[in-house]
């Protein structure tokens, strides 16, 4: 039970940066604003309104229209970065390398970073938080169709480096890779919403989309590191999402391994090859076998070339879960390497008491044995780039600035971070958390609140919580110098 887990807020580095995250379909609006072009969310939440709560991101929380405002309010918070991202159709409308550019998009990012500069704010931008124009998606089926899409995406993010690069030192490609696959291409629960019910593929379309990311990500990094690093000398690499897997049954290897699988099919399917220019993970060709592509003698050159070329390991995270392997595998069409998983385990225990939403355990040990795993598996630097949960009732703005099991849970996280750097030698070296302010989150519309400022959607006004300046108040006492 949570009044159990108790918070010791354990030192972290002097050094460490902490931050908070957004995605510009989540808080912009201004959907058609200054000559914006309509991205797949736009189409999504607009053709079936079912799928996202009845709502939309069309004004969001406005930021479009407030984005100073936003950055004063982080700089009172005394945030040392901002991680956000570029909608890909608000500067190229239609998304391709032929298309015309929009310079009224392009000014609104110049503005933000040079505003957060100011405020000595570092930005960190995400070029893909799952908006890519609708334009691609209506020419090629975007992600589907791999060598139209990498020659877009180069492009794109060559205009970005070009004209933001010599300010932004930290690039995210894409945001979550393994969602995009399966969320959007075989659930159908995110846009574009490929799933069965669409008719589609799904026994290989998420892992064509996954090879495209894959190697759209791979080209990127490559394009930086010979045409920008030189001059601009960022950094750059992709944030993989992930739970912690632990055994439903922890006596029974079989159920070892399975927490075990469903890691390397989560994290590692993106992770091997971009990280250790490898293969795909063995488990998951035997699993999926031709279903999974092949890479090319070509395509092998250029992830075996850029995986060193990642400068750090990005990590969205939030929760625990229980795996185990199935006596048989499920009914139909198996993906997952015959794994079911959940949050209660074989005894009937919880993996950590809930949050306002059911998949979101707070289980800050199963952060710390994550963090471990990566570290072990890739050795690279990792910046927790999203982190946070949702607390029940936060419509009502004078129940959602008590946000107690808020600051708990990121307490405990920020305590497992630490454990994790001094207690087990992996380099942790920022935290940014989820998110900045309440905002669309996704297919639950409005209706799930991970920030840490309350918005109020009528007025648009921003609250901050308090969970907000405990993180101002946690980083002053945790970063003091070791005596
Ligand atoms: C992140 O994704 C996103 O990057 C961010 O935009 C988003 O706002 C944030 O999480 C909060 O959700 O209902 O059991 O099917 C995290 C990946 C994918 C985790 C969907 C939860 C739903 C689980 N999320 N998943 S379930």
């Amino acid at each position: 039970p949570l009044d159990q887990m108790v918070v010791e807020e354990l030192r972290l580095p002097p050094t460490f940066a902490w931050g908070t995250a957004t995605a510009a379909y989540q808080i912009e609006g201004g959907t058609s604003q200054d000559g914006k072009g309509p991205s797949i969310w736009d189409i999504f939440s607009h053709i079936e309104p079912s799928r996202t709560n009845g709502e939309n991101g069309d004004i969001a929380c406005d930021h479009y229209n407030r984005a100073a405002e936003d950055v004063e309010l982080m700089s009172s918070l005394g945030v040392d970065v901002y991680r956000f991202s570029i909608s890909w159709p608000r500067i190229i409308p239609l998304g391709g390398r032929n298309d015309p550019i929009n310079e009224k998009g392009i000014a609104f990012y110049n503005n933000l970073i040079d505003q957060l500069l100011d405020r000595d704010i570092e930005p960190v931008v995400t070029l893909y938080h799952w908006d890519v124009p609708q334009g691609l998606y209506d020419r090629y089926k975007a992600f589907l169709n791999t060598a139209e899409f990498q020659a877009d995406f180069i492009h794109y993010a060559r205009l970005c480096f070009t004209r933001f690069g010599d300010r932004v030192k930290k690039w995210v490609t894409f945001n979550e890779p393994y969602i995009i696959s399966i969320f959007a291409h075989l659930n159908g629960t995110l846009a574009p919403g490929h799933c069965v019910a669409e008719g589609t593929d799904t026994t290989t379309e998420p892992w064509r989309v996954g090879h495209t990311l894959i190697l759209s990500h791979a080209a990127v990094v490559d394009m930086y590191t010979t045409e920008f690093h030189y001059s601009q000398k960022g950094d750059i690499s992709i944030v993989l999402n992930g739970s912690f897997y632990e055994p439903w049954d922890a006596t029974d290897k079989v159920h070892r391994d399975a927490a075990e699988r469903r890691m390397v099919f989560y994290i590692g399917w993106f992770g091997d090859p971009i990280f250790l220019g490898q293969d795909y993970p063995s488990e998951m060709r035997a699993a999926l076998g031709s279903r999974l592509p092949a890479f090319t003698d070509k395509e092998r050159r250029l992830l075996s070339r850029t995986a060193p070329n990642n400068a750090f390991y990005g990590m969205n995270h939030y929760s625990t879960k229980y795996a185990r392997t199935l006596s048989e595998p499920p009914a139909g069409d198996d993906w997952t390497g015959n794994i079911a998983e959940s949050s209660v385990n074989k005894f009937g225990q919880e993996v950590g008491p809930v949050t306002a939403v059911n998949w979101l355990r707070v289980a800050p040990d199963g952060f710390r044995k994550l963090l471990n795993w990566v570290w072990q598996r890739y050795h690279l630097p990792v910046i927790v780039t999203e982190n946070g949960c949702p607390c029940p009732g936060e419509t009502d703005v004078q129940i959602a600035v008590d946000d107690k099991l808020r600051e708990k849970y990121i307490g405990l996280y920020l305590d497992a971070i630490s454990r994790a750097i001094y207690e087990d030698g992996v380099q942790v070296t920022g935290y940014y958390a989820w998110t900045l302010m309440d905002n669309f989150e996704w297919s639950a519309g409005y209706g799930s609140r991970f920030g840490i400022v309350h918005t109020d959607f009528d007025t648009l006004k921003r609250t901050p919580k308090n969970s907000a300046y405990y993180l101002k108040a946690t980083f002053a006492r945790r970063r003091q110098p070791a005596t």
